[in-house]
């Protein structure tokens, strides 16, 4: 089976990630500046100066066959403040970043949010604050009517469940809380009410352009799929990171089962959580007029039940089987023999990619179309003479694609498929060791090197098949 003439074979990016000049040309402070700083491990200056780089990176996805690429638009560039003033040089840069993918054939995909919220909003308590709400809708807005002639295919946030974990249950994004399970909850749905609020404009405007958002899933499996305890884990983790997000995307509004869940796990802080009846009427709107779901997908996980005390340890170096995910009367995540780990102990398991695609067109059938918006492998690449031979990478990508083409005879609408990442680019809690990208960068020089994985996406993308 092969992939369809019109199938996107695209690189995804990030622009705090890849762009650079985090304080340059007239850009405001975003929630990371003052947190990297302060850990002062690594910082996202110059990254992949994609600010000055762009014009080489596109056309190198002209000349290895990537015909789509994932940018998202810098909030802080175009409102350094988060609202109001405007800086006109951000809003100039993005225009000749769009001119440049069509020069290039590449059509671009932009999120309008990927984990940068502006300082000034990020201080008032970022989306737990319903102010946040409202100025990202009015930053939507002016995007959708800046670039309408140059952006068709839009996403509002990039993984809201990685913004809640990571900032409120691991601790690992600005500003490291741990272990509070109610803001977890509280975020996602504010960010899912701020995702509908912005395509209700999109649509009322009537933009002859696509809209969505990119959610991050992971298939929960029981450890011990006999044991009902480890199910009911499962069940709680899956809830937690997949189904109240998918419920609030395509139905609007939370299942019974759903919400028996999220108060078991609300209670474990014995906190409450805010949702309003108006929440609930944008968000059934929403759910019907989204164009289509980003799916960013990179592992499963094994639940195990634990009422033990809660201890989780995030593996930001690459060394193999230091992390631990445990959460007290949710669950724990374990290893599981005969599935590979990368050394940042990411479970290597395609099949279950197909299992979340599947299951997302059986559970929500109202679904239109999924792309695969983020799909790879970090590794520790070896640069030789200016050859990169990533063998593990190219057998991450075939096995994944594989995957996607067997939901696709399963009757999952997919209509494309990014790389993460396009070329490497800095990692949020990994620096610049993790690397994912088709295109090695040098940081000393920002020279560009195709990898072996690229020579073998160009051959896939030019002939369809896998
Ligand atoms: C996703 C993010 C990306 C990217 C990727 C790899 O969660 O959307 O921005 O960073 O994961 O993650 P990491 O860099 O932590 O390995």
């Amino acid at each position: 089976m092969k992939f369809s003439d019109d199938f996107i074979f695209g690189g995804a990016t990030a622009a705090y990630q890849c762009e650079g000049s985090t304080l340059e040309y007239g850009k405001g402070k975003v929630s990371w500046d003052d947190f990297l700083a302060k850990q002062g491990r690594f910082k996202a200056d110059p990254a992949s100066d994609f600010y000055h780089q762009y014009g080489q990176d596109l056309k190198l996805c002209n000349m290895f066959g990537v015909n789509g690429i994932r940018i998202s638009i810098s909030w802080a560039r175009i409102f350094p403040e988060g609202t109001g003033k405007i800086n006109q040089e951000g809003v100039d840069f993005y225009h000749r970043v769009f001119k440049e993918c069509h020069k290039n054939h590449v059509e671009p995909f932009v999120t309008l949010h990927h984990f940068d919220t502006p300082d000034v909003l990020y201080q008032k308590g970022d989306f737990l604050n319903r102010e946040t709400i409202q100025a990202f809708v009015e930053f939507s807005k002016y995007c959708f009517e800046e670039y309408k002639d140059e952006v068709t295919y839009w996403f509002t946030f990039n993984e809201i469940w990685a913004v809640a974990t990571n900032t409120y249950i691991e601790g690992t994004f600005p500003n490291g809380e741990k272990y509070n399970m109610t803001k977890a909850f509280q975020i996602m749905h504010n960010m899912m009410v701020a995702h509908a609020l912005a395509v209700l404009e999109y649509k009322k405007a009537g933009y002859n352009g696509k809209i969505g958002v990119v959610q991050s899933l992971e298939y929960k499996y029981p450890f011990d799929e006999n044991n009902l305890d480890d199910i009911q884990a499962a069940k709680n983790e899956d809830v937690l990171q997949n189904q109240f997000l998918l419920d609030a995307t395509f139905k609007g509004y939370y299942s019974i089962e759903t919400m028996e869940v999220v108060n078991r796990l609300v209670s474990i802080n014995n906190g409450s959580l805010e949702l309003l009846d108006e929440d609930f009427d944008v968000l059934k709107q929403a759910a019907l007029l989204n164009d289509y779901m980003g799916m960013n997908y990179y592992q499963s996980r094994f639940i195990q039940h634990y009422e033990g005390e809660n201890d989780i340890h995030h593996n930001g170096t690459g060394e193999k089987g230091t992390s631990r995910f445990c959460l007290k009367n949710v669950g724990r995540r374990m290893e599981k023999e005969g599935i590979p780990r990368t050394d940042w102990d990411w479970l290597i398991h395609p099949e279950s990619m197909f299992d979340m695609l599947v299951r997302i067109r059986q559970q929500y059938p109202n679904y239109k179309a999924i792309y695969i918006t983020e799909n790879g492998m970090g590794y520790k690449d070896d640069f030789e003479d200016g050859i990169i031979d990533d063998e593990p990478r190219i057998d991450f990508i075939r096995r994944h694609l594989e995957f996607t083409l067997k939901a696709i005879e399963a009757g999952v609408n997919v209509k494309g498929y990014f790389v993460w990442s396009l070329m490497d680019m800095f990692s949020w809690t990994n620096g610049y060791n993790k690397r994912y990208g088709l295109f090695y960068v040098d940081y000393e020089t920002q020279k560009r090197y195709p990898k072996a994985s690229a020579y073998w996406y160009k051959r896939v993308s030019e002939t369809k098949e896998v």
